[in-house]
């Protein structure tokens, strides 16, 4: 028969539960939450689970995040509103909807303003895209690093489509913003600005016949369900930013800002490097669905596009353009 345990084994047991109660129980000082409106498979929500991973750690519980993906927090302009409020406390949201709140993020709109996703990383990262960055913190908004949505792509339910005058008549779903909204005017195609969370459906309904989106987005939505053409035209690059409510941010003492900071740069390049495997690896897998995936000549669009640069030089300032504009 099995003897008792030994008092060496026993205070073993008691110590190692004592422990586990101990973690699990420790009530965090911090419980936060961040929206976004992509999928639970984006590199979005990705980057964010490693993201709420890391700030446990470097806090050691003291702050937990939760991490809210397809839009259950609001569509992208609510949740930057709720950080104004103080009632959301993070959102990543693309840079698009931000130009409603500070005008200055109008220039990561341009289409071609970017070429590489290197280009694109070393303006957001250096000192240009810190100094639009902070224009948010007037509008209560904190931001912490540009993650990555990536270059954007338009889709269509009709034809494979492969010149910008193709575009003539298209209804298009965009973004809330009026460059991306002109850019597409300039091509006489007929612009809807959509939540982002309205878009599958409408696509389905065919209230709209094609939208725009990084390859990731298409994929992880399943567009590929309802959007037969995909044409490579990578017209506009979509950074992310990582945003927190300023009122949430000031009751954050600074070594937990720290710790927050440190995590959101280590996984936003976490999250750049899923982005740049799924851009490699999704042109197959959209093809096996049956998805026609069409390269276009880009110098063709952006000359189509460039009109809208005249349109909106003298709201974003000649001088930002070139500063931003990768050579
Ligand atoms: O930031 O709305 C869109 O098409 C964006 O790709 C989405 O908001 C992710």
């Amino acid at each position: 028969m099995f003897g008792l345990p030994s008092k060496k084994s026993l205070a073993a047991l008691l110590g190692s539960v004592v422990l586990s109660l101990s973690v699990s129980t420790q009530a965090a000082e911090f419980n936060l939450k961040v929206g976004h409106v992509l999928a639970p498979t984006h590199p979005y929500q990705l980057g964010l689970e490693k993201f709420c991973k890391l700030v446990d750690e470097k806090t050691a519980g003291a702050v937990k995040v939760q991490a809210f993906h397809s839009s259950q927090l609001g569509n992208e302009r609510e949740m930057i509103e709720g950080l104004q409020l103080g009632t959301l406390d993070m959102t990543l949201v693309s840079t698009a909807p931000l130009s409603g709140f500070s005008s200055k993020f109008l220039v990561f709109d341009l289409p071609y303003i970017f070429k590489t996703r290197k280009g694109a990383h070393a303006t957001v990262d250096g000192p240009v895209g810190k100094e639009i960055l902070d224009t948010l913190e007037a509008k209560g908004i904190i931001g912490l690093a540009y993650w990555e949505n990536g270059f954007r792509h338009v889709s269509n339910s009709k034809q494979a489509l492969l010149n910008p005058a193709e575009m003539k008549g298209m209804k298009i779903r965009t973004m809330e913003n009026k460059i991306h909204m002109g850019s597409f005017k300039v091509l006489q195609a007929d612009p809807t600005p959509m939540a982002f969370g309205e878009l599958f459906t409408a696509l389905q309904q065919k209230v709209v016949d094609a939208q725009e989106n990084p390859l990731p987005v298409f994929f992880t939505s399943n567009f590929f369900e309802v959007q037969k053409h995909i044409s490579l035209s990578g017209h506009f690059y979509a950074a992310s930013p990582f945003l927190v409510s300023k009122a949430v941010w000031q009751g954050i003492p600074p070594k937990y800002q720290d710790a927050i900071r440190q995590a959101a740069m280590e996984a936003r390049d976490f999250e750049r490097g899923l982005i740049e495997k799924m851009d490699n690896d999704l042109v197959q897998e959209l093809k096996a669905k049956g998805v026609t995936v069409s390269e276009v000549d880009k110098n063709l669009w952006a000359q189509a596009m460039a009109p809208v640069y005249a349109e909106y030089e003298k709201t974003i300032g000649k001088d930002v353009i070139e500063k931003v504009r990768e050579k």
